[in-house]
């Protein structure tokens, strides 16, 4: 019941001409935190992570945190979960780094927090090394249907990095 309510919500999203509404964007992060939400104030709950929006821009190696990386992302509703929270933080849909990068240009990629790079949500075109650059990094937010952007780590973007739940609560106890 909870999955279905949480895709009808996606869906909807989608329905009007893939942008997210900030009313809908509210919904998913609300539906999506638990009652008993461990994430502390100012991040958001989706399954056992909690994902913080991170204003200040930073190239992507300095925006890895010591306790948090930069957010993995491993579905469809994630993605879209992450476009949220970037969202309704901001109000609107700035280039945001999450934590994809690639060891062999375009061919392996890995998560800084070092799950399994099982999901992309490329947009249309990317990853592309633009202009024959080193283009090593994953932003969100890119080109007309907001979808992933490979980009060179040293420029300056926002973040949204993760923590895992389980961590925060054995912080708390
Ligand atoms: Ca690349
Ligand atoms: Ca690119």
């Amino acid at each position: 019941m909870a999955m279905l309510t949480l895709l009808l919500l996606l869906s909807a999203a989608f329905t009007l001409g893939d942008r997210m509404t900030a009313r809908i964007a509210n919904d998913l992060v609300t539906f999506a935190a638990d009652q008993r939400n461990p994430c502390p104030r100012g991040w958001f709950q989706f399954n056992s992570r909690c994902f913080m929006f991170v204003k200040t821009a930073r190239t992507w190696p300095n925006a890895e945190y010591l306790g948090a990386n930069l957010a993995s992302v491993h579905s469809y509703e994630e993605s879209q979960f992450l476009q949220a929270v970037v969202l309704i933080t901001t109000g609107s849909f700035p280039l945001t780094w999450i934590g994809g990068f690639d060891a062999v240009q375009d061919r392996l990629w890995f998560w800084s927090d070092g799950s399994k790079f099982d999901h992309e949500s490329w947009a249309e075109g990317e990853p592309n090394n633009h202009n024959g650059a080193r283009e090593p990094c994953i932003q969100i937010n890119f080109g007309a249907e907001n979808g992933w952007n490979d980009e060179s780590c040293g420029k300056s973007y926002p973040s949204v990095c993760s923590i895992r739940t389980c961590l925060i609560l054995q912080t708390v106890n």
